[in-house]
């Protein structure tokens, strides 16, 4: 059994995806990071930034619980745990880490660094907003390209398309508001029809 700590952004989205796909039992804690949480001690001792999403594997790798932080991790570690959507082609599975670090740092980054501009800076500018808001059409943009021919980030269904997928969720408005990425939104809604996403989604 997996507990899993999390609220309901892309982040902690992307947690209970990942286990909900690999089909890995969990009870999930939300942790109202509105309310402030994340940053209660009892919280910060399963992860010392004071940040969702959480796992504690209480049948971790060596029958010892294990803690886990950061969504990257929680869904590299929930693939290998499942034995699923890691590639057993190295071409493939190159091409898989290439696009999840995309996902992790490019995307992730850049939507968390809008939402922070746009609701939690001390000085809200509207021109910084929107020059960010570019960054990020331009990364999607990129994604939409590379899925020309293409079902999957690395043409099977992998680690990369699970850790994508929230934050494509997330900034759809914003996607459909600039046009085009035909590309990229069939990806979305072929991970929208998987029952796992589904189930994922709305934990
Ligand atoms: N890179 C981290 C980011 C985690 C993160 O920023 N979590 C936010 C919510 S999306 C959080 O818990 N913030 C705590 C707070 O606002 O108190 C990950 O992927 O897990």
């Amino acid at each position: 059994m997996i507990d899993l700590y999390m609220w309901g952004t892309a982040n902690g989205l992307r947690a209970s995806l990942a286990l909900a796909e690999c089909g890995l039992e969990n009870r999930v804690h939300k942790v109202d990071i509105t309310k402030g949480e994340a940053k209660r001690p009892e919280f910060l001792k399963l992860n010392p930034a004071g940040a969702i999403p959480v796992i504690v594997d209480r049948d971790g790798p060596d029958g010892k619980p294990l803690t886990l932080a950061q969504s990257g991790a929680i869904v590299v570690y929930a693939c290998e745990k499942a034995g699923r959507f890691i590639p057993t082609d190295p071409r493939r599975r190159a091409l898989a880490a290439q696009y999840f670090a995309m996902a992790a740092s490019d995307v992730a980054g850049t939507s968390g660094t809008i939402f922070r501009l746009e609701f939690v800076v001390p000085e809200k500018s509207a021109a910084n907003v929107e020059f960010f808001k570019q960054i990020l059409l331009n990364y999607f943009r990129v994604i939409d390209q590379h899925l020309a021919g293409r079902e999957y980030l690395a043409d099977e269904i992998s680690f990369a398309d699970l850790m994508l997928y929230p934050n494509y969720a997330a900034r759809r408005p914003l996607i459909e508001a600039a046009g085009g990425m035909d590309h990229l939104k069939a990806w979305g809604a072929r991970m929208a029809a998987r029952p796992g996403v589904q189930k994922g989604m709305n934990p």
